[in-house]
């Protein structure tokens, strides 16, 4: 990438011939295989495990990799094009080997190859670690949006941050409650990334910040630590095109604080470095929270800082003046995560650049885009302006001037409004006083976008209300998530992906690059030969899912029960507290059977898995809730053929790809107005799983597309919610009066059946005084829509049929089309197809 006079050196036909001899050896899988066993890992034959074997088979993949990621980057530099630039502290990669060689088109050569040494490759697959740089949907989302913009050509790199430990494994203790370990995985090789020593930025904190004249000023002083590149390959599918994931690791300076080494202070100096590694040592695990911890915010420094160092340094190898960076740069803020890079821009154009403060500030607001993702007042992001002032002096004297002159003309617009002044400041006033990062972040930006249509609505009215009266509405605007077809149907179902090919006659690249073709599936609804075979798929994906749990378990799972799945970060707004208490409910509606009414009933087995922040007590009760009623009911004789729970301990993307697969039924059940999209919905439908939820975020659009008689909706609506809340707060009715049959579920929790009711006591509370979420508001229409599941599952050519025409239905949601609305909408790049 460095401008190097004339490339290639050399005779430019030695180095191409070099290449297609890479080229030519690629069909010989066994070869390269057998090279790497030898060469790389420096083992043989016959002590070759299957963790060795993987490495090969790994190395062997990313040789195919590198010649098309290098042959990309090639293509894209050979002419000024403007690239878009993904910012996200997380991307929730999951597993990479089996999405490569997809991607490439060499699965089955693999698996022939493999077979060939004795190895089976889905065995090899599952040797590979997750990287779960991430929390949950928003760090997926950046995942897929990756896997899309590869896909289809598009110039766009993502940039985070390469922790050492990815969001922590979760074991579940002797009395049922989540405990973390961490997750270093690291430690072990490391096959899809490129160390690149030879790039790295220096990053300052601390320090001091003196004007100079006017608006610029120097920023001197305080600590320095370096960042470090590298560089994960993004594989587009069916296509040469392969994107970069660019992630930063800190390191101290290289003859870091050499004054403590002279001054005779070793331990000073070391003190220093590790502080200086720590930086990327640790993804944070409190989703949709903010926690104001100094590390945190250098995360978000040091992660802009470097990242626009290297756009810019990117666009200055173009030639061009500063002026036409917007022409060849944009920049997506994924969340307000990183909104410092607004004031770094300003920094770096107005200190180091010599622009006017205006002629910066136009650059950078054509430069950056910002997608929200929740309206919980709880994640909006807010730094304390001392601890801002301490650590980046110099951004917070930009904020305060960015601020001054923003309020002028808002006070322009709307004189004498003050509150409105107020409520739009980016100082929130108060001890200590806050910067608010979405407003940075709003009016640093272009456009700004939510992720599900009623969210979008949601954050104009609420959040953004005051900025949409000053800007317009044209500022604001929606995309809906997506999710990428490769790996939520092709990768994780490969027998309904081949099942599709041949109903649809046609390959599984056309309804995977263009997931509209799904339709095709909805002629074909009727025929008694389909529906028999969807049938088969969705079997055998239950089975696969009751052999993971039963080598994971030693549980026994019956595989024609009905499997009712709720897969997400636990958190009390997604409502996992409702799904418990239903099931306690069926339990004892069950108890209370005569043999004759049990035969009856719908066979269930319930799954529950995700994580809990390590401090979010109430959602750790929940986990400890489902595990101790599962431990009661699944031994129960009178019920345990009708009704089983499990809570999968350590959700992962990985396993995410088992269960969606065999789910018949999801729960997406968020209080209306909570869920800013919710992507799995997406996941469940596509790989014909129903639906029962709210009407919230995403699930409303999947309603819209497949109707509302295949989805099973419940629950008042978000306009209700506001006023709800105020009842509970200000009008407050007995449980045992608003909704008798929870009170029920409730006292049989609370007087110990399912172990010490003691303990569940505040999670109990949260329902019989506030709740906030309204799960008493919301229960009785929750277990009629079970109601309605179970009698729609008694007519299983029925329930297939809707299975079918849900799948059919399913191709707005894919992240290829979320990808073409933000490189239309906000990005104006184009694809770029390798030769
Ligand atoms: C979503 C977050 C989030 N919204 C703060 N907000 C975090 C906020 O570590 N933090 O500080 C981490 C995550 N995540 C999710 O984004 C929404 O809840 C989902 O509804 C949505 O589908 C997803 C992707 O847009």
């Amino acid at each position: 990438e460095k401008g190097v006079e004339k490339w290639p050196r050399g005779e430019e036909k030695v180095w191409k011939d070099g290449l297609r001899g890479v080229d030519k050896d690629i069909p010989d899988i066994t070869k390269s295989f057998v090279h790497h066993v030898q060469t790389s890992l420096a083992r043989q034959a016959y002590n070759l495990d299957e963790a060795g074997a993987y490495q090969a088979a790994a190395l062997s993949a990313r040789d195919n990799l590198l010649v098309n990621w290098n042959e990309t980057q090639l293509h894209f530099n050979a002419k000024p094009t403007k690239r878009a630039y993904y910012l996200s502290l997380e991307f929730l990669m999951g597993r990479t080997l089996d999405n490569a060689l997809l991607n490439l088109g060499l699965k089955d050569k693999y698996t022939d190859g493999i077979n060939k040494l004795g190895f089976g490759l889905e065995d090899l697959l599952e040797q590979e670690r997750d990287a779960a740089l991430g929390n949950g949907g928003l760090g997926r989302l950046a995942a897929c949006y990756l896997d899309s913009s590869a896909s289809q050509e598009l110039p766009v790199w993502g940039y985070g941050l390469r922790y050492q430990y990815g969001i922590f494994q979760q074991l579940i203790g002797p009395d049922g409650s989540q405990l973390e370990a961490p997750d270093p995985w690291l430690q072990h090789d490391n096959p899809w990334e490129i160390p690149r020593a030879d790039v790295t930025y220096e990053i300052r904190f601390y320090g001091h910040s003196e004007r100079v004249d006017g608006m610029k000023a120097v920023w001197s002083g305080g600590q320095e630590v370096l960042a470090m590149a590298y560089d994960v390959m993004i594989p587009g599918y069916d296509t040469k095109n392969t994107n970069n994931l660019r992630l930063w690791e800190s390191k101290p300076k290289r003859g870091f604080d050499l004054n403590s080494f002279n001054a005779g202070d070793y331990e000073r100096a070391v003190e220093s470095s590790n502080s200086a590694a720590a930086i990327t040592s640790v993804l944070y695990p409190n989703d949709h929270t903010t926690f104001g911890k100094e590390l945190r915010l250098k995360q978000q420094y040091f992660w802009t800082a470097a990242s626009l160092s290297d756009i810019l340094r990117r666009f200055k190898n173009l030639g061009k003046p500063i002026g036409e960076f917007p022409e060849y740069v944009s920049i997506q803020l994924n969340d307000t995560h990183p909104t410092l890079a607004i004031p770094e821009l300003m920094r770096i154009l107005v200190d180091e650049e010599d622009l006017s403060w205006d002629s910066a500030w136009d650059i950078v607001t054509r430069t950056f885009f910002f997608t929200n993702h929740t309206v919980l007042p709880e994640a909006l992001e807010k730094w304390p302006v001392t601890l801002m002032q301490q650590l980046l002096p110099r951004h917070m004297q930009i904020i305060f001037d960015i601020n001054m002159i923003f309020l002028q003309a808002v006070e322009k617009k709307f004189p004498g409004d003050r509150d409105k002044l107020a409520r739009m400041s980016l100082i929130e006033e108060g001890f200590p006083q806050n910067v608010r990062m979405a407003n940075l972040a709003c009016i640093g930006s272009r456009k700004v976008n939510g992720v599900a249509e009623l969210h979008s609505e949601l954050l104009k009215a609420t959040i953004m209300k005051d900025f949409v009266e000053f800007f317009g509405t044209d500022k604001f605007f929606n995309v809906t998530n997506g999710i990428t077809p490769r790996r939520w149907l092709d990768q994780c179902n490969p027998r309904l992906s081949q099942l599709i090919s041949e109903t649809l006659k046609l390959p599984k690249a056309s309804f995977l690059k263009d997931l509209s073709q799904l339709e095709g599936l909805l002629k074909h609804v009727d025929e008694p030969g389909l529906i028999k075979k969807w049938a088969a798929v969705k079997q055998s994906n239950k089975e696969r899912l009751a052999h993971y749990v039963e080598t994971t378990t030693g549980h026994q799972i019956n595989t024609q029960a009905m499997f009712d799945v709720q897969i997400k970060r636990l958190h009390e707004y997604k409502r996992q507290t409702l799904n418990i208490l239903g099931v306690i409910y069926r339990y004892l509606k069950i108890k209370a059977m005569t043999p004759a009414e049990r035969k009856k009933v719908n066979p269930k087995v319930v799954f529950f898995a995700g994580k809990a922040a390590p401090g979010y007590y109430i959602a750790k009760l929940t986990i400890r809730l489902i595990v101790n009623v599962a431990r009661i009911i699944n031994v129960d004789p009178d019920t345990k053929d009708l009704l089983s729970l499990f809570f999968l301990p350590d959700y992962s993307v990985s396993l995410a790809e088992i269960l969606i697969p065999a789910s018949d039924i999801s729960q997406h059940i968020s209080t209306a107005g909570t869920e800013a999209s919710g992507t799995s919905n997406m996941k469940f439908c596509l790989n014909g799983g129903l639906l029962v939820g709210t009407v919230d975020g995403a699930n409303i659009e999947i309603a819209e597309e497949v109707g509302e008689q295949n989805v099973f909706f419940f629950g008042h609506l978000t306009p209700a919610v506001e006023d709800l809340r105020y009842q509970h707060m200000y009008h407050p009715v007995p449980i045992e009066q608003k909704c008798p049959e929870l009170a029920n579920v409730i006292n049989e929790v609370s007087s110990g059946r399912f172990g010490d009711g003691g303990v569940y006591e505040p999670l109990l509370n949260t329902i019989r005084q506030n709740d906030y979420y309204l799960l008493t508001e919301d229960f009785d229409s929750y277990i009629k829509a079970l109601k309605l599941v179970d009698e729609a599952y008694q007519d299983r050519t029925e329930w297939i049929k809707k299975s079918i025409r849900t799948t059919a239905k399913m191709g707005k949601f894919s992240s290829d089309r979320a990808i073409q609305d933000y490189a239309q909408e906000c990005w104006n790049i184009e694809s770029n197809k390798l030769p």
